[in-house]
């Protein structure tokens, strides 16, 4: 499947938001969970920055991704929450942008997709994003990271976890060797259109 993805635009406030109205795939999560790696496997193009250190993404980043014939959309790529050394100044930041981000979800088709890494299920800062992304008028949904590093084991165990955490499936993905990939593209294809439950 043919798959075109471009940047479009950082974003730090409230002005910055693209205005064409493309229906839009957020991606939020702690600092270092894999959000800017996902959009790079899920296009397959290094578009987005990814570091090791936590922190990396600042902005809110936008690209244009179209996959095949489905219409074009934008994923974006939201700074990381729990920054270590950013501290409350980061979370801070996080919160204006994120309010700001969000508040634009009355105008037009915004969903929202909640990262947390499959090695760590349960962490109170997921929980308690995953209360707030239920709480915005978007639909949602919460996928697993990093699955390539949990032995056959723990990836059964934790899946029940999550699923039993989050109350719905939770697709484990890897952005190292592609995993969940296809079935990630189909969950999150139509996800901006359909309503918040
Ligand atoms: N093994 C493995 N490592 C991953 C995967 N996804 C990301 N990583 C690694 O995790 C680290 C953080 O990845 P990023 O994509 O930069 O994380 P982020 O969520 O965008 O982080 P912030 O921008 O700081 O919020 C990098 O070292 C990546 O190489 C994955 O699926 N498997
Ligand atoms: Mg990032």
């Amino acid at each position: 499947m043919k798959i075109e993805a471009e940047f479009v635009t950082s974003a730090a406030g409230a002005g910055d938001f693209p205005r064409d109205r493309l229906p839009e795939v957020a991606l939020v999560g702690r600092s270092n969970v894999g959000k800017s790696s996902l959009i790079n496997a899920l296009v397959r193009k290094p578009v987005a920055r990814t570091s090791a250190a936590p922190g990396k993404t600042r902005l809110a980043n936008f690209y244009r991704v179209q996959r095949g014939i489905s219409p074009p959309l934008y994923l974006v790529d939201l700074p990381g929450y729990g920054y270590a050394r950013g501290g409350d100044m980061a979370a801070r930041e996080f919160n204006r942008l994120a309010e700001a981000y969000f508040a634009r979800a009355v105008e037009q088709p915004i969903a929202v997709v909640l990262l947390v890494d499959s090695r760590h299920p349960g962490l109170e800062s997921d929980v308690d994003a995953w209360a707030w992304a239920r709480s915005l008028p978007c639909p949602s949904a919460v996928i697993g990271t990093k699955v390539d590093k949990l032995t056959r084991t723990l990836r059964t165990r934790h899946a029940r976890e999550l699923e039993s955490l989050f109350q719905q499936p939770v697709p484990l993905v890897s952005a190292v060797n592609g995993e969940g990939l296809d079935a990630l593209w189909k969950k999150i294809a139509n996800l901006p259109r359909q309503t918040a439950e």
